[in-house]
């Protein structure tokens, strides 16, 4: 069995983050180490959230992994509770790191052009350092945009824009891979590119635009996209894979008229997600 440690916070309510990440990957039959950044009530975008940072924690979960030796397919880091953690996760990664295995850094800090609540553009800074530990990095249009210090721009976008915004984030944060999300052309797709140094190629995933700013679906991408490539599936099909598995769910949340602001419903597709990656399932892209 495949082995992640998801480094992420926990949101009881508001599905995102760990409360997708952990169900995503054992769904998808991959051994799951948790180490969770911070407890809340909710996440960040319902009013009057609670929040216990745990940075403290943390060196004495990686004090305690090391001495039993544990091993990991891939590292995947997502929402981190405080500046302090990144230096923190930067030297879990170096003891945990080997020839074969994977880092997925998802600079989770910002979207729609904004930070999140309790993040700084400070904070931004400390992330492009996190993103030099990686072998991927999932940022969207927003994180993109505050990892060049740039201003952000909204979309339709055009490929020399974001063929640019790849071949930047690549060089400036030594990055192999760089999936960006976000990427739409017109208003009737969204999905991702995805550029590897290596070959000096980028591929692009879309589906279905479905109009709404809909909770979550970052985790549930990144989520979606480790596990399909954890499955053997080339860079350009995980990332369809990951972006027709999102607007699947988001459709299910539309269809069930959920607050958009709860999370999507993945739960109802996750067990067919598993067989796509898996091959178990002939899938036909749209
Ligand atoms: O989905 C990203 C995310 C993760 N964790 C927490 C958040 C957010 C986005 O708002 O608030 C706590």
């Amino acid at each position: 069995m495949k082995k992640v440690m998801a480094i992420h916070d926990i949101s009881g309510f508001g599905k995102c983050s760990l409360t997708v990440a952990l169900p995503v990957l054992s769904a998808c039959k991959i051994q799951t180490t948790c180490l969770p950044t911070a407890v809340l009530s909710t996440h960040t975008a319902i009013p009057g959230f609670t929040y216990k940072d745990l940075t403290k924690d943390i060196s004495a979960f990686h004090r305690h992994w090391k001495s039993l030796n544990l091993t990991f397919d891939a590292m995947y880091s997502g929402f981190l509770g405080s500046k302090e953690q990144i230096s923190m996760i930067a030297d879990i990664f170096k003891t945990f790191k080997t020839k074969q295995n994977l880092i997925l850094v998802d600079p989770v800090m910002a979207d729609n052009g904004k930070m999140y609540s309790i993040f700084d553009a400070h904070f931004a800074k400390e992330m492009t350092k996190l993103c030099k530990n990686a072998d991927i990095i999932v940022p969207n249009m927003t994180e993109a945009a505050f990892l060049l210090e740039q201003s952000y721009r909204n979309g339709p976008y055009d490929k020399t824009y974001i063929e640019k915004m790849l071949r930047d984030l690549s060089n400036e944060l030594n990055v192999k891979k760089v999936v960006l999300t976000g990427v739409h052309f017109d208003n009737v797709s969204l999905g991702a590119a995805a550029y590897d140094k290596e070959t000096d190629a980028v591929v692009y995933g879309f589906s279905k635009k479905i109009d709404g700013y809909f909770h979550g679906t970052g985790d549930l991408f990144g989520s979606c996209l480790l596990a399909a490539i954890l499955n053997d599936n080339s860079l350009q099909k995980s990332i369809q894979f990951a972006c027709d598995f999102v607007k699947e769910s988001i459709e299910r949340t539309v269809r069930d008229k959920t607050n958009i602001n709860y999370g999507v419903n993945f739960e109802e597709g996750l067990s067919q997600f598993c067989r796509r990656i898996t091959g178990e399932e002939e899938y036909e892209i749209e």
